[in-house]
């Protein structure tokens, strides 16, 4: 019976023991939430390493989805908010993106009449171009990007613009040359627009190229990647900028420096 009653207490103990270390636990970690060194998670964008936040959301500078990158400790004093990004006036949407035309590939793509192009021979050389990423499941940013290339195609007519506007689906097993052109058919596309799918690991090696390469589609980049082969100027700026923007970084890209 002693022996019983004896391991009964050791097993009280060791709960009691387990209880409070986690009360204390929980002390600590409300005491350390009012100091000045806390643990934060930071979220960062895939493509601006520079663009950090402790809340989830979007690239300021592309409006890619913020992932978790890391948990650091830093300073913050306990009243401070986070600045919200968007309401940061003094971040440019436009950069000047140190990139050359050389960097693209001659890949062997589709376009939306299942014709084979060389993708640089065929769509870049020569001529200025505005290149955004889409999908034609896309319920999110897709359909406004493109709406947007459609406005930007009409207003570069107005104003006697030639440029080559180029849709480089992200989702090629899915997108068929067929699906492309009932998206393009959708959105009204005239010649000029060039709707570009193919075979997946060609579709990923240009945008690994072009610098916009997806692990997951829903993440696709809402850039649109402008510039001129001849020139080689190349700007990137963000896709649902107004269609007038989009087409003075064009004609831009296209004057000589
Ligand atoms: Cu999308």
């Amino acid at each position: 019976m002693k022996v019983t009653t004896g391991i009964t207490q050791l097993a009280l103990l060791v709960i009691a023991t387990l209880l409070f270390s986690g009360a204390e636990i929980t002390a600590q970690k409300s005491q350390t939430s009012n100091s000045k060194t806390q643990t934060k998670v930071v979220y960062s964008c895939p493509m601006h390493p520079d663009v950090t936040s402790t809340k989830r959301g979007k690239c300021r500078k592309c409006g890619m989805d913020l992932r978790r990158t890391k948990a650091e400790v830093v300073d913050v004093p306990p009243e401070t908010a986070p600045v919200d990004p968007a309401s940061d006036p003094s971040i440019p949407k436009t950069e000047s993106y140190s990139f050359t035309a050389t960097k693209i590939p001659h890949a062997r793509v589709l376009d939306q009449n299942g014709k084979q192009l060389n993708f640089y021979n065929d769509l870049i050389k020569g001529k200025s171009v505005a290149i955004n990423f889409v999908f034609t499941s896309c319920t999110a940013i897709c359909p406004p990007l493109t709406a947007t290339f459609r406005k930007v195609q009409q207003e570069a007519r107005t104003r006697g613009l030639d440029v080559q506007l180029i849709s480089v689906s992200v989702d090629p097993t899915v997108d068929t040359p067929e699906r492309l052109q009932a998206f393009a058919k959708k959105f009204n596309a005239e010649p000029g627009w060039t709707f570009v799918t193919g075979d997946k690991a060609e579709i990923d090696s240009l945008l690994q190229a072009l610098g916009v390469a997806v692990v997951n589609k829903n993440d696709h980049t809402p850039m649109v990647l402008i510039g001129n082969e001849a020139t080689d100027r190349w700007t990137r700026t963000y896709g649902l900028s107004s269609p007038k923007k989009i087409v003075d970084l064009i004609a831009d890209a296209a004057s000589p420096r």
